[in-house]
């Protein structure tokens, strides 16, 4: 996602610590690394203008002290300013709905409007659900333009399970206003609705727009901007953030070949914070924007939080508590062991997962040694899958010719077995050492 910027920055702090000092010269030649790297990143140049003053202050200002390494002073100092650029310290929390509340989604055509509703809806299911709640959230699509559009709607609600209406009225105005009241009557928490984009900003779009925010008074209107196409939206969000005032952005396709620019710019440029980022097709593909995290992200030192709540939400509490067990008694079985390699890969592919560890982050790694890894898991997974119950727990010792016969079954080779049989292996030593730790 930010991978080149990634790269760059930690780059860049690693020349400070070879160096050990910090000259004028240092830092005028770092930061002249930084501006290329950002022009790179399709930062529009006052951005990176504004940005640049002010590190360049900060550290020409800036004495040596004797607990701080330059290389952590640059860093800090780059920390700051970044976070601040892109929308300041904000509640840990993530953004939270009133009920009841209309939600607008406004954009560009192929921006990601609909889809990014679907992902909110669903995104706000699971908050509530984690509280033991539930939301009735009604969806509709006024975009009248294209025709397959409020199918395509109409079918990821079904997906995500909210409710769809169809409206009578054609007129965009007239059925978002008819959509607003039948929420309202049937006491609805959330009603989203999804309009029509054009491919460029027109007069015809933007009076549309006005219209349709005067009438429902949304209470939220989110401005999706496609995040690939960098400086080319944030020229788009100025047009409309002109009509719409919106409650914020909502930067999609943040995976894939976006370079950041968008994401690093946005608040600079439309002064409206970057809320939620798309980082993928399906509907739980949405993340947080934390300014903080996506701060410490981009200059390399990973994103924990963001890693952790994955894994909360991903993995089943059985399945943590059943290791949590197996972890405890200081025993794994090769059940667990599998456990294990499932829980990995809900999580996603090992270089999605990558980019959120510290240090790793900015790390250039062949892929191929990815791919590997990768195919190594699923191979692990076949061959315990091809393992008698006895075997996967530990009550019956694999000999050779079992280790043919497993591997002939899982459609691997005998020496894959034995492989995992070492991973294995070292997994059980791993967790006696865990166990013999006090307050485990
Ligand atoms: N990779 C990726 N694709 C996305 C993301 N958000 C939307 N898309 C895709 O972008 C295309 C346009 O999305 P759509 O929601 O129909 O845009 P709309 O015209 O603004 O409603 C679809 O093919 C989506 O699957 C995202 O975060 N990542
Ligand atoms: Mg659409």
């Amino acid at each position: 996602m930010f991978g080149s910027l990634t790269e760059k920055f930690s780059e860049l702090f690693s020349r400070f610590t070879t160096s050990g000092s910090l000259s004028a010269q240092s830092i005028e030649s770092a930061l002249e690394m930084v501006k290329t790297t950002l022009l790179e990143a399709d930062v529009p140049y006052d951005v990176i203008e504004h940005f640049i003053k002010q590190l360049q202050a900060d550290l020409l200002g800036k004495k040596i002290n004797a607990g701080l390494k330059p290389a952590e002073l640059v860093m800090r100092t780059v920390q700051d300013r970044l976070i601040e650029l892109l929308g300041g310290k904000q509640s840990s929390t993530g953004f939270s709905f009133q009920i009841p509340s209309v939600i607008l989604m406004v954009g560009l055509q192929g921006s990601g409007k609909t889809t990014t509703l679907a992902k909110l809806a669903s995104m706000i299911q699971k908050e509530a659900a984690k509280r033991n709640k539930k939301r009735k959230i009604l969806v509709c699509s006024v975009d009248y333009y294209r025709p397959a559009a409020r199918e395509q709607l109409e079918i990821l609600a079904k997906t995500v399970g909210v409710d769809y209406y169809a409206a009578q009225a054609t007129d965009p105005v007239a059925a978002a206003q008819e959509a607003v009241f039948y929420a309202q009557k049937n006491h609805y928490d959330h009603c989203f609705i999804d309009t029509a984009g054009r491919l460029h900003v027109d007069t015809d779009l933007l009076e549309e727009l006005s219209s349709i925010i005067k009438r429902i008074n949304p209470t939220y209107t989110f401005l999706v901007l496609d995040g690939m196409i960098g400086q080319e939206s944030l020229r788009v969000a100025q047009k409309f953030e002109a009509i719409s005032n919106a409650t914020g952005v909502i930067l999609s396709k943040m995976d894939g070949d976006s370079r950041g620019g968008a994401a690093f710019a946005c608040y600079y440029m439309v002064r409206k914070p970057v809320v939620f980022m798309g980082v993928g097709e399906r509907v739980e593909d949405l993340e947080y924007f934390h300014p903080e995290r996506i701060a410490s992200r981009i200059i390399g030192l990973g994103d924990m939080h963001t890693l952790i709540e994955k894994a909360e939400e991903k993995i089943k509490v059985a399945d943590q508590k059943d290791l949590q067990k197996a972890f405890s008694q200081g025993k794994l079985t090769l059940q667990d062991f599998s456990k294990q390699l499932d829980m990995m890969s809900s999580l996603g592919s090992l270089s999605s997962i990558m980019k959120y560890i510290p240090g790793i982050s900015g790390m250039k790694i062949d892929p191929a040694h990815l791919e590997k890894g990768e195919r190594e898991m699923k191979k692990f997974k076949a061959i315990i899958n091809s393992m008698t119950p006895k075997e996967r727990t530990g009550r019956s010792t694999i000999v050779e010719s079992r280790r043919k016969r497993i591997a002939q079954g899982s459609g691997t080779m005998p020496q894959d077995v034995v492989l995992l049989l070492e991973r294995f292996e070292q997994s059980q030593q791993f967790v006696k050492i865990l166990k013999r730790r006090p307050n485990f």
